[in-house]
């Protein structure tokens, strides 16, 4: 399969792909509207290696100069971390910023659109959007559950946080169709938390069974991705009591000084950081690598059963 020319893929990315070898897609937006810097690009080297040494290659994707970068060297990765005001991608955004020559960090939604295009399969993340609470007054969905619905790759995050509506967010997600596994549990994670006290729709314990699941999906020639919720490990988990009174006030914030659209999340994100003095960041780095690894681990399970 040819790519069109604006594609740029890193010589590892290249390379797997020319073996056959497993590829687990990254996204950037975590690094420049998820996190401040230097923390952003320590996470992003340090989720590139988990992946490499879970056995698969990583493919951080960004647009940069108007190309669509599929894995991005280390001075191209440490340009973008320093890049906040860099445009965030969804669909919507993606080819008018390639055309522009800007700077841009992709989504969840861009990122998969990114990944098929280049064959990756399995996509390992933070936390995705969802429906954002008041969303019966704001109209406020995330593109990143329409994606779902649409394009076939797995995405593996740590459930969603508090910050959106959980309980909407999961009846979007099964009128859409996604099949939303949780790993290893049958509560639905809360990203900060091994529980969202919710039931997960769907469970699998191990990463050759999330490898099959999307494997048969596309035999069936069924549309659209899966959602893997891991639970964050217990050592690195923030109670719900102690990380819910923080979000609710970086939302009362976000409503006096009218904060909207895309600007949503990443203020959320980062009042909710220095409300906890950096403890949240911490968590949210160490379940993002918690997640590296399960992406490559059923990465590498999807690539041995399409060897067989
Ligand atoms: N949720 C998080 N961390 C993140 C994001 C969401 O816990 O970094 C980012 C992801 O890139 C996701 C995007 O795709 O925010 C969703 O933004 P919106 O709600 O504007 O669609
Ligand atoms: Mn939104």
């Amino acid at each position: 399969m040819t790519l069109p020319a604006f594609v740029h893929l890193s010589p590892e990315v290249a390379k797997a792909r020319a073996e056959k070898r497993p590829i687990v897609a990254l996204e950037s937006t975590i690094i420049t509207h998820g996190m401040p810097y230097p923390q952003n690009l320590d996470m992003a080297r340090a989720v590139e290696a988990e992946v490499r040494s879970g056995g698969a290659a990583p493919a951080t994707i960004a647009v940069q100069g108007g190309a669509l970068k599929i894995g991005l060297s280390d001075t191209e990765l440490e340009q973008l971390a320093q890049t906040p005001q860099a445009r965030k991608l969804s669909r919507a955004d993606l080819a008018a910023c390639i055309a522009s020559g800007e700077a841009g960090a992709t989504t969840v939604a861009a990122t998969m659109i990114a990944a098929e295009l280049a064959g990756i399969r399995v996509f390992a993340t933070g936390g995705i959007g969802g429906v954002h609470k008041g969303a019966e007054q704001s109209f406020d969905i995330s593109a990143d559950l329409q994606e779902l619905a649409q394009t076939s790759v797995t995405v593996v995050c740590a459930g969603a946080k508090a910050i959106l509506d959980m309980p909407k967010t999961l009846e979007v997600l099964e009128t859409l169709g996604v099949p939303v596994i949780t790993y290893g549990q049958d509560a639905f994670p809360a990203f900060w938390s091994r529980s969202s006290g919710l039931p997960s729709p769907l469970r699998l314990d191990r990463p050759v069974q999330i490898a099959q699941s999307h494997l048969t999906r596309l035999a069936l020639g069924l549309t659209g991705g899966q959602l893997v919720a891991n639970p964050i490990p217990e050592e690195d988990e923030i109670p719900a009591e102690v990380m819910i009174p923080l979000i609710e006030a970086a939302q009362a914030e976000a409503e006096v000084q009218n904060i909207q659209a895309k600007a949503v999340t990443p203020f959320l994100l980062g009042r909710i950081f220095e409300l906890s003095d950096g403890r949240s960041l911490r968590s949210n780095i160490k379940l993002v690598l918690n997640n590296a690894r399960l992406g490559a681990a059923i990465a590498c399970e999807m690539s041995a059963l399409e060897q067989k």
